[in-house]
Formats: structure tokens, C-alpha cells, sequence
């Protein structure tokens, strides 16, 4: 293999430098003529006929946007604490961000995955991985609130995630860096025989949606990349690609580029279900927290759970077999009927296009090249439908209309290329800008598509918007893809790096949005209904306030018998009952954020005085005419002093 390394660091190479002139060399023209701004157009007052929903990539978060007009409607905080909704500030919001490895503030949130009933967006809830402390969140989309975290335990970089069965039996974790299982004090240079990656299968439950470890297969120590899982006739089915069947352990870049081909494993999940079922499953002790946030508590819980169920693939003949997949491949996507399966080989030259049909041919006729630990390498020449020639440089995503064409994202030569999955022949292209990873059909990865716009998420603005000091925002484009060639109708900035994002109806979503919590609801511990009700208790040196909101005053709004080092609990329940009327609250020199607390909610904020002296508090959100007005003074005195607890009513 040895003479491989000088010609594929020269590719890589190569493809930099073209990288850079084709990021440099493209003009600055864009389809946006009146015809264009029309089309993105949505008038003051009207809603947008989608939302889209975009990883935040570094930032931890997803965010929400109308399409097509590009406006920004939320961010939901996910695995990042959000001081401006003192998610993770909160004491009812900290423990979902408990971890193994203890209270982890941020994520690397990579792919955002819409509920599926019968293979169609459903508009229930919204999945999406966490990338470095192996996680996935769900999303409640009557309340845009996270409302579940699950760790992935004997798991790296969690990447190959969370896409979903077409009626979201499961979502799936897969390894992008293989460890040591469990891991454990061994040497680096032990990776081939030691480090091993795991695929886990989260079972979601149909109607509440609590998501569960159902099983992990233990997978040779390659990075896996991305996943889909089969639908229709492949349904049963999951494939992952990876990288790295070299089993490099550093620098990767040249060192797992050697090999012409790496995989897509495919992965019969119905199987894995018998094999579990008929005890082959063996169970690992383990360490890994699931979280859970309880509407009508409108608190959330921390469980740790100690142990998994493994299934290992050499035991478990007909679980997994290798397509065969040149050069590093990234994208893994599934079009429309099930049938073809789309690799995006990142250094291919082709795009490779893996028929399920022939694929479950040559399984039954044992068409295998070798085998790796156990699992069949199928023959590439037998399980193959087509290559796409020059499809352009860099090919990492696919995902598909109603129409019978595929488009694929080509990082490297930043431009998106339609074609056919007919002929396998490329239809159209046209540029992004720039460096475009991930790019987004409504409906593009489930069986009914909407064959009305595209969106290329890009890396790299450069030029495209007014500068802003070093960092430059990533961005959307906004492409018609309903006539033949393909348009570019409109930029915009995006928050964080949004390496997927998925779009759905709004008028899926929009029928069921939680205008406020229902006062005669609300089971918090802590929850105050009344004015008579409002006290300040004592437990040693804990402090209870049972406060609430209501335009425009706190109750109480005067408090003593507060001392230095107490520990103080503002337990505030807002007693609005409308839409839109949130209350906020912050005390001077607390170390956390506001809280913003929703009408009918009851949400905690802790405070520690340092020092004696009389300190105000305040309404954060501009509530009413008199907001500035919603506001009150707390009482601090020395740690022995001997003033009583007193409050107003
Ligand atoms: S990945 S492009 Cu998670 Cu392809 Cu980002
Ligand atoms: Cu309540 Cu401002």
C-alpha cells in the first residue's frame, strides 16, 4: 500500500488549491432578479408556508426559520445553556445536561431529524446528536422545548446520528472515533487490535416518544460517518458509511486515504431484533444519564443508567454486511423508494449509487470478496447500480425529489449537481458560495419529497455579507429546484454552523403549538397560585421563595431575614393565561441568568448573597407599560444577625 501515500497526498493537495480558485474565481452573480425576491417574499403579517430547522453546529443548538422567506422565528437551546431562556440555568433545567462525565454546558449539534409516520414528516418532534459527549436530544414541537437527552455509552463522537426508521422506531448512534471498550489506560498504537466503534439502535416510543437504548453492535475500529436508514423495500434496513478502514490512529488525513474504497455498512435491524430477542445480546456494565423533562412538572430528572445490551457481529450471522464505497466516503443517503443507496465518496471521483435490490442478490448468492471480523465484504461489481461521472469535486450529501433526481452537495467545488436516478447522468448544476456541506430538499431523506426548494448550507461566506471583525457568519441559500434548472433565489446568515437542517409543513406543526401551561396543570413542587399562598421559608441555611408574576408585579416584592451565604430558591410561577406573556427575573450579583418564565410555569433561580446590603430585583421581559415598574428589594444582613424572615403579600 506503501506507494499510495505520495499520489493521495498530492490529491489532497490539489484539491485544496482548487478549493481556493474556485472559492476565489466565482463571481458575485446571483439569480436574485425581481422574479426571485417574489418568489422569498412573505408580507408582513403572513406566515411562511415551512419551517426549517438548523443544526447550530458548534453553538450547541437548533435554530428555526420560515421559508421561504428566511426569517429567523427561534432558537431552541439544546445541549447549550441559553441564559436567555436560563435553559441550563435554571434548577429545573440543570439536570438535562448531566452527563458521565458530569454537568456538560455545551455540544457539537450536528443533524437535526424530523419525526416519521408511514415514511412523511409527522411534526412531532425534532432529533439531534451531540457530537462530543455522545448524546441525542428530542424536541417537543408543541412547545419547541427540548424535552429528552440520552447519553451514548462505549461511544466517540457521535456523528452517524440521529436519523430515523420511517415510522421512528429507532434513531441510531454510530462512532466517529472507535476507543477502546471498554475504555481503558492502553496505548494508542494498540488501535487495530483494541479500539473498536459501536452502532446503537435508540428505540423511540410511538406515542409518548421517550427514547430507551434498545442495543449496540460492536463494529470493527473504523470512524463511522453518517447513516440513513432503508424505507419501503429496504425498510429493516440501516446503512452507515465509514472512513478509516485503514484503522489509522494519526494523521488521518493522509493515513486514512490510502485505501480505494473504504464501506457503508449495512445493517439489518429486524435481525438484530431476533437476535436480542433470542438472547445473543450480552450486557456490558456501563455508565450513561438520560434525561427527562416532565411538562407538568416543568422539571427535569437525571437518571444514570449502568448497563447495555451488545450484540457482536461474528456471532450474529446475516446482522451486517461492507458495500464496498471509494475513497472516504461521508454522505450516506437513501432516495425516495428505498432502492438506492447514494455514497458520497469526499476524494471520489464518482458518485457511487448501491442498489438494494442487487444488494440482497448477491448476499443470497454469497458474492463476498472477504471478510472483516466476521462480517461479509460484498463484491462492489455485484451490488452497484451506477456510478455518476464528473459529478464535480468533493461529493458529500444527496437528497432527492419526487422526480426521479438526486442533488448532491460538492464541497470542494462548491456547487450542487442535479441528476438523474435513471441514467445515473448529471442534469444541472449550480455554484454556492461557498465550501457547501450539507444541503436540505423539504421532505428530501422520507418518501414524499416537496419538489419546491433546496437549501445549500454553506461553510464559507467570504464576500456575501457586510464584514464583521474575523468571524464571518455561515450561511443558507435558498435554490428553486421546481422547473429543470435549478435557481438561486436568497442568501442568509445562519447562527453557528448549520451542517443539516430539516424542513417541514408548517401547517403540520402550527395546529398543535402550546399557546401557555395551563395554571390547573401545573404540578411543580414549588408552584404558588395565589397571593395568599406566596411565602419565604426557611430550612437552615435554604431560603424558599414561592413567588409569582403577574402584570405588573412580583408578590412579594419586599423581603427580609435573607443572610449572607443563605442559599436562596426564587420559586416564581407566572399566573398569566395568555399566549406571548412571558415574565422575567434576575437579582443583582447572582451567578446564573435571567430566568423567563412562561405563562402558567414555574421555574427556580438560585441565589448565594456575598454580601450584606439591600439588593433589587426586576422583571427582565418587557411585559407591559408598567414593566419598568415590575420590580422589588431584598433585605441582606449578616450571617448572625438577627432580623426574621418577613415578606409582603
Ligand atoms: S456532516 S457537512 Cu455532520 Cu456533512 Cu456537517
Ligand atoms: Cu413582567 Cu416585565
Amino acid at each position: 500500500m506503501k506507494h499510495f501515500k505520495v499520489p493521495y497526498l498530492l490529491i489532497l493537495i490539489t484539491l485544496i488549491l482548487v478549493s481556493i480558485i474556485f472559492a476565489c474565481n466565482s463571481s458575485k452573480d446571483s439569480a436574485s432578479d425581481s422574479d426571485a425576491a417574489s418568489k422569498v417574499y412573505v408580507a408582513p403579517g403572513k406566515y411562511d408556508e415551512f419551517y426549517t430547522f438548523m443544526s447550530g453546529g458548534f453553538s450547541g443548538q437548533m435554530s428555526v426559520y420560515g421559508l421561504p422567506s428566511g426569517r429567523l422565528l427561534r432558537v431552541i437551546p439544546v445541549f447549550s445553556q441559553d441564559p436567555e431562556k436560563s435553559w441550563g440555568y435554571s434548577e429545573e433545567t440543570r439536570p438535562m445536561l448531566n452527563t458521565s462525565h458530569g454537568f456538560i454546558p455545551w455540544d457539537d449539534a450536528h443533524h437535526p431529524e424530523l419525526s416519521q409516520t408511514n415514511g412523511e414528516t409527522d411534526g412531532r418532534w425534532i432529533f439531534i446528536n451531540g457530537n462530543n459527549v455522545p448524546r441525542i436530544a428530542r424536541i417537543d414541537l408543541k412547545t419547541f422545548r427540548t424535552v429528552e437527552i440520552i447519553e451514548i455509552p462505549n461511544s466517540s463522537g457521535n456523528h452517524s446520528s440521529p436519523f430515523t426508521t420511517q415510522n421512528t422506531e429507532y434513531v441510531v448512534a454510530g462512532t466517529r472515533f472507535s476507543v477502546p471498550i471498554p475504555n481503558d489506560d492502553i496505548s494508542i498504537e494498540e488501535y487495530k487490535e483494541k479500539f473498536k466503534g459501536t452502532i446503537t439502535f435508540i428505540k423511540v416510543d410511538k406515542d409518548k416518544g421517550d427514547m430507551k437504548i434498545a442495543f449496540q453492535i460492536l463494529m470493527p475500529g473504523f470512524d463511522y460517518d453518517l447513516s440513513h436508514a432503508g424505507k419501503d423495500k429496504s425498510h429493516g434496513w440501516y446503512f452507515f458509511t465509514c472512513y478509516n478502514a485503514e484503522q489509522a490512529n494519526s494523521l488521518k488525513e493522509v493515513n486514512a486515504s490510502q485505501n480505494d474504497k473504504d464501506f457503508i455498512a449495512a445493517i439489518n435491524w429486524k435481525k438484530a431484533e431476533e437476535f436480542i430477542a433470542a438472547g445473543k445480546g450480552k450486557k456490558f456494565p456501563t455508565s450513561y444519564y438520560h434525561n427527562v423533562y416532565d411538562e407538568k412538572k416543568h422539571s427535569a430528572t437525571s437518571t444514570e443508567m449502568k448497563e447495555v445490551l451488545v450484540l457482536n457481529p461474528a456471532e450474529c450471522p446475516g446482522l451486517v454486511y461492507y458495500l464496498p464505497t471509494p475513497k472516504s466516503p461521508h454522505g450516506c443517503d437513501v432516495d425516495p423508494t428505498g432502492e438506492f443507496i447514494v455514497g458520497g465518496g469526499k476524494l471520489s471521483t464518482v458518485i457511487p449509487v448501491f442498489s438494494f435490490t442487487k444488494m440482497l442478490a448477491a448476499i443470497k448468492a454469497k458474492n463476498f470478496e472477504k471478510e472483516i471480523e466476521g462480517i461479509p465484504v460484498l463484491n462492489y461489481d455485484k451490488v452497484i447500480a451506477g456510478e455518476v461521472e464528473n459529478p464535480g469535486l468533493g461529493p458529500l450529501h444527496t437528497e432527492f425529489d419526487s422526480r426521479g433526481n438526486a442533488y448532491t452537495s460538492m464541497f470542494v467545488s462548491s456547487e450542487v449537481v442535479k441528476w438523474s436516478l435513471k441514467n445515473f447522468k448529471v442534469l444541472d448544476r449550480i455554484p454556492v458560495y461557498y465550501s457547501i456541506g450539507h444541503l436540505s430538499i423539504i421532505g428530501g431523506d422520507t418518501k414524499k419529497p416537496n419538489d419546491k426548494y433546496l437549501l445549500a448550507l454553506n461553510k464559507i461566506t467570504k464576500d456575501r455579507y457586510l464584514p464583521t471583525g474575523p468571524e464571518l457568519s455561515q450561511s443558507a441559500q435558498l435554490i428553486d429546484i421546481s422547473g429543470e434548472k435549478m435557481k438561486l433565489l436568497l442568501d442568509f446568515p445562519t447562527i453557528g454552523e448549520p451542517h443539516y437542517a430539516q424542513s417541514i409543513a408548517a401547517e403540520k406543526i402550527v395546529k398543535n403549538s402550546v399557546r401557555f401551561f395551563k395554571l390547573e396543570e401545573n404540578q411543580h413542587t414549588y408552584k404558588t397560585l395565589t397571593p395568599n399562598d406566596t411565602k419565604v421559608v426557611r430550612e437552615g441555611n435554604k431560603v424558599h421563595v414561592y413567588m409569582i408574576s403577574i402584570r405588573s408585579h412580583f408578590t412579594p416584592d419586599k423581603i427580609e431575614g435573607i443572610k449572607v451565604g443563605d442559599e436562596v430558591y426564587f420559586h416564581v410561577t407566572n399566573l398569566e393565561q395568555d399566549w406571548d406573556v412571558p415574565h422575567g427575573f434576575a437579582v443583582m450579583g447572582a451567578q446564573t441568568a435571567e430566568l423567563l418564565i412562561m405563562p402558567g410555569e414555574t421555574i427556580t433561580y438560585k441565589w448565594v448573597p456575598l454580601k450584606a446590603g439591600i439588593v433589587p430585583f426586576y422583571c427582565t421581559d418587557f411585559c407591559s407599560a408598567l414593566h419598568q415598574e415590575m420590580q422589588g428589594y431584598i433585605r441582606v444582613s449578616a450571617p448572625n444577625s438577627k432580623v426574621a424572615i418577613s415578606w409582603n403579600k
